[in-house]
């Protein structure tokens, strides 16, 4: 089902239009209420009656995650705080937490365009979903809440963690949907196979998986482990949370809802426009939001858009699965890597888990990559030379897809750490 045709099919014409109508607004909002963005504009002699259709969203300046640091906790908002409802923060890695508030309407917006990503991903009020992303200042768990109760389906507003529990829900409520990260989607498999439970017995059919990236393999795996339909679902708190863009039953690209958060890809060493279809820096404006509107936020997530026409009648333009974030590539010798690179190599292989940590230390002038990877069960050997050889072998095929080689470090399974939300896949130790 599409929750709101008239929206989701619209013509570009009509998207611009709408797009166009709202940005004058809310160029309007910032420029009277925010100070700093406020400057920014004057500084290039720029005023608010200059942005007439969506085509000057180009001229604008940009925002970034500084910006938010620097006016921390409120200083972003365009309404006094007796019309924010409800806050919720990132937390980073480093610095203060990025913190955002909502109107009443703004939690209505975001309730509405979670159901649509919902019915994009095929649930409907018959379904029985569990939301295992985090509940609290994180958006996933309170975001994906309101949308399916919206929707009507039943919500089980289970939270992160507490796997076994899940699985005894999953199999007395009958879920038929799960939400959560990918990486948490893995260790429930785990857990189900160590609790001797055979997914195929349970009612689970569409999983709904974001808040990091995870590689087309990753997928494969989850689907075949999990017997259900993983979808991608895509979103950040500074924009609104989960619900800014998501894939449909056909799984190629994820719709963005673009009357409402507005997308440009930029080269993010000349801030130009990319050519159509290629990669670069997803940058998003909102156009409709009051607690905290946002202009040109740079996202540093890496991806590209697509405006041909999808199977499922949406208009919506599609953003590519992300490649990774800017700030998760590392630099390795001056090879450029991203983290889902050498986990699609992992994937690919049958003797490794899916489970794996990236360190880069710096062993004095040169850069070391380190990767610490399980092996399956019926793989690991007491024999050494057996494990040698699959050192090897690792080494090898990364080295011939991405050109750089690796120290490799095999454990048992079940070693590395097992997270209920996002996955780190990566220590940098050069940067301590
Ligand atoms: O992760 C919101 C969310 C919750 C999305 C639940 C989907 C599901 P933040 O904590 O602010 O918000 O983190 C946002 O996470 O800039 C991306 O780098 C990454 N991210 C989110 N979804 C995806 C995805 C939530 N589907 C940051 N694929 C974003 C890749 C994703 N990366």
């Amino acid at each position: 089902m599409i929750w709101n045709e008239k929206i989701e099919c619209a013509s570009r014409d009509e998207m611009a239009a709408i797009q166009g109508e709202r940005l004058k607004q809310t160029v309007q909002r910032i420029y009277h209420n925010i100070p700093s963005y406020r400057a920014k504009m004057q500084e290039i002699g720029m005023l608010p009656g200059d942005v007439r259709s969506i085509d000057d969203l180009k001229k604008l300046p940009f925002t970034n995650k500084t910006d938010l640091r620097d006016n921390y906790p409120f200083g972003m908002f365009t309404v006094p705080m007796s019309e924010i409802v409800r806050v919720h923060a990132s937390s980073g890695t480093t610095g203060k937490p990025t913190v955002v508030g909502y109107t009443r309407n703004d939690l209505n917006m975001w309730a509405d365009v979670v159901t649509r990503t919902l019915c994009m991903a095929g649930v409907s009020r018959n379904d029985i979903v569990q939301v295992a992303y985090g509940y609290g200042l994180f958006t996933g768990g309170l975001g994906m809440h309101y949308g399916t109760e919206n929707l009507g389906a039943t919500v089980i507003p289970i939270s992160g963690g507490n796997t076994q529990k899940q699985i005894q829900l999953m199999q007395d409520f009958g879920t038929s949907v799960i939400a959560c990260t990918p990486s948490y989607a893995l260790f429930l498999s785990e857990v189900m196979s160590d609790m001797g439970i055979d997914p195929a017995d349970l009612n689970l059919r569409v999983g709904i998986f974001g808040a990091e990236p995870w590689s087309e393999s990753m997928r494969k795996e989850i689907e075949a482990k999990l017997k259900l339909k993983a979808i991608d679902i895509y979103g950040l708190s500074e924009v609104i949370g989960p619900g800014v863009s998501c894939e449909c039953e056909h799984q190629v690209g994820m719709h963005i809802n673009e009357d409402h958060f507005v997308p440009e890809i930029i080269n993010p060493d000349t801030f130009e426009a990319v050519e159509p279809g290629e990669v670069g820096e997803l940058v998003f404006s909102t156009v409709t939001k009051e607690g905290i509107p946002i202009l040109r936020y740079r996202t540093r997530d890496l991806t590209r858009l697509i405006y041909d026409k999808c199977e499922c009648g949406r208009t919506l333009v599609r953003m590519e699965k992300c490649k990774g974030r800017s700030d998760d590539m590392l630099i390795i010798r001056g090879v450029n890597v991203f983290p889902s690179q050498i986990e699609t190599v992992l994937l690919e292989m049958s003797e490794t888990e899916p489970h794996y940590l990236l360190m880069v230390e710096r062993e004095g002038t040169l850069d070391v990559l380190k990767l610490m990877v399980e092996v399956q069960e019926q793989f690991f050997s007491d024999e050494i030379r057996q494990l040698e050889g699959l050192k090897k072998k690792i080494k090898h095929n990364i080295q011939s897809l991405l050109g750089i080689s690796v120290d490799v470090k095999l454990v048992e399974p079940k070693t590395i750490e097992r997270t209920a939300g996002k996955a780190k896949r990566v220590i940098d130790n050069r940067k301590i």
